[in-house]
């Protein structure tokens, strides 16, 4: 039988960075800055609905529609009708999904065929490639690069895709495009012309666009999420993937999205079908309530909308003004709940013999972990082989984490930074007012150096 047990389908999938260092991080009994989930609670109005609905009568624990319980399609269309401007119809555009996970599944099983190819931009989330792969399709890069014009790379804002590049990748073969914005690691938070100039590309082409938006709440000092649907001639061709894991702080109840015109929903709707089928009914109902209630606050401070993000600017200042101060280079994140930074001013000795072929980012996230006791994500994870070396020098660290766990990893960082070799740069982040304990310590040791 050996011989003949592998099919096709599993040979895109290796090695998964979320099992290997999830696990990495609880064996070492890390603090985890890594996988990207809130260790606070969702809000208070999520988790009554949630109580309600389990309370809500035998049929609240039983199959609902398959494409989606109609309370929660309805309040999807309703809302998002709002902001793409067009009258989402609840039952023919939308797909509710086990996560947005599931619906990019979907998404690609639906659309992409043998001998198809995908663009998909890097930095990206690690499973597009396997998943366009496993439909039987090529994946095709063009990654993101800094560009300083006149200084230092500060921000994610600085990662930009080149047209030329971008338009070079489009082929009669090419069936889709892939972007994901906010982007998870980077945080970049596409403009109106960078969407604009992909929305040119695709309809040039004839080329669908797959918008992973599961961050679209999450953006920081006036940064706009556009939805790359609502621009003219998108809607059509373009499948918006959501998650309510990442909008209400519940990630473990795996809900999510994908909205679309009618008949590309029903593509997606065959693949649901015949794989998951149902998604939990009690779940969906609670996220229902919850979209209800933010259709009503949409745009007031009383908005959990609002306060989330309110609450993870002060976060990521601090997380930035943490690193900068041990000697990190951040890159500050427009939006999602990711920073990366880079470590290359580090010196470490490994001493591990056996990681020795292994990217230097993912042997330095494994040396931080074992060693110092805390958990982060390589950079070059989400990156194709052929630019992941480019971009092995950065880590990612997740700021969507209790104060006290973010004190916990400021703490293993000054440490690190008194027994470790690393050049100090200017302080940046630091001086625009965002100071951390970290930082004013790591400056007060610096201080007291000096005056040695
Ligand atoms: N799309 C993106 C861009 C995501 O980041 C995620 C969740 N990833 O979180 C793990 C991490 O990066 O640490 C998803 C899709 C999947 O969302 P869901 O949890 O709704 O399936």
């Amino acid at each position: 039988m050996s011989g003949r047990l592998r099919a096709r389908g599993t040979d895109a999938v290796d090695k998964n960075i979320w099992v290997e260092f999830t696990q990495l991080a609880a064996d070492y009994k890390a603090v985890n800055l890594g996988q990207g989930f809130p260790d606070f609670s969702p809000p208070k109005f999520v988790q009554e609905a949630f109580c309600n609905a389990l309370n809500g009568g035998p049929l609240m624990h039983q199959y609902t529609r398959a494409f989606g319980h109609p309370p929660l399609v309805k309040s999807l269309a309703k809302f998002f009708s709002r902001i793409v401007g067009y009258e989402i119809d609840p039952f023919e555009d939308v797909l509710v999904t086990v996560g947005a996970y599931q619906a990019l599944f979907s998404a690609f099983q639906a659309v992409v065929d043998e001998g198809d190819e995908v663009i998909i931009i890097e930095p990206f989330f690690d499973c597009y490639q396997p998943m366009v792969k496993m439909a039987g399709g090529k994946a095709v890069y063009v990654p993101l690069r800094p560009k300083a014009e006149g200084g230092a790379v500060l921000s994610s804002g600085d990662w930009v895709l080149s047209a030329e590049e971008l338009a070079s990748k489009f082929t009669p073969r090419t069936k889709a495009i892939v972007i994901n914005t906010p982007n998870n690691p980077l945080g970049k938070v596409y403009k109106r012309e960078e969407l604009q100039m992909i929305a040119d590309l695709c309809i040039k082409h004839d080329v669908l666009c797959i918008s992973d938006e599961v961050y679209e709440w999450l953006t920081y000092d006036g940064a706009e999420h556009v939805k790359i649907a609502s621009l003219p001639g998108m809607w059509e061709r373009t499948i918006t993937i959501g998650s309510a894991g990442k909008t209400f702080s519940a990630t473990g109840w795996k809900v999510g999205w994908a909205i679309s015109s009618g008949p590309i929903i029903k593509l997606l709707k065959a693949m649901h079908q015949m794989s998951v089928f149902d998604c939990a009914t009690a779940a969906q109902e609670a996220v229902a309530q919850g979209f209800e209630r933010e259709y009503e606050l949409f745009g007031t401070p009383e908005s959990y909308f609002q306060q989330l993000p309110a609450m993870l600017q002060h976060k990521r200042k601090r997380l930035a003004s943490c690193l900068e101060g041990v000697g990190l280079q951040p890159i500050m994140p427009e939006g999602g709940y990711f920073m990366i930074a880079d470590v290359s001013s580090v010196k470490v000795d490994f001493n591990d013999q056996s990681s020795e072929d292994e990217p230097h980012d993912f042997r330095f996230v494994k040396w931080l972990i074992k060693e110092k006791g805390l958990a982060t994500i390589p950079v070059s994870a989400f990156y194709s082989p052929e630019h992941s070396k480019e971009f092995d020098k950065y880590i990612r660290f997740c700021f969507v984490k209790e104060d006290s766990t973010l004190d916990a990893a400021e703490d293993i960082l000054r440490k690190f930074r008194e027994h470790t070799d690393i050049h100090v740069c200017p302080v940046r982040f630091q001086d625009a007012g965002y100071t951390s304990h970290c930082a004013s310590r790591n400056t007060q040791a610096l201080k007291k150096e000096k005056s040695l």
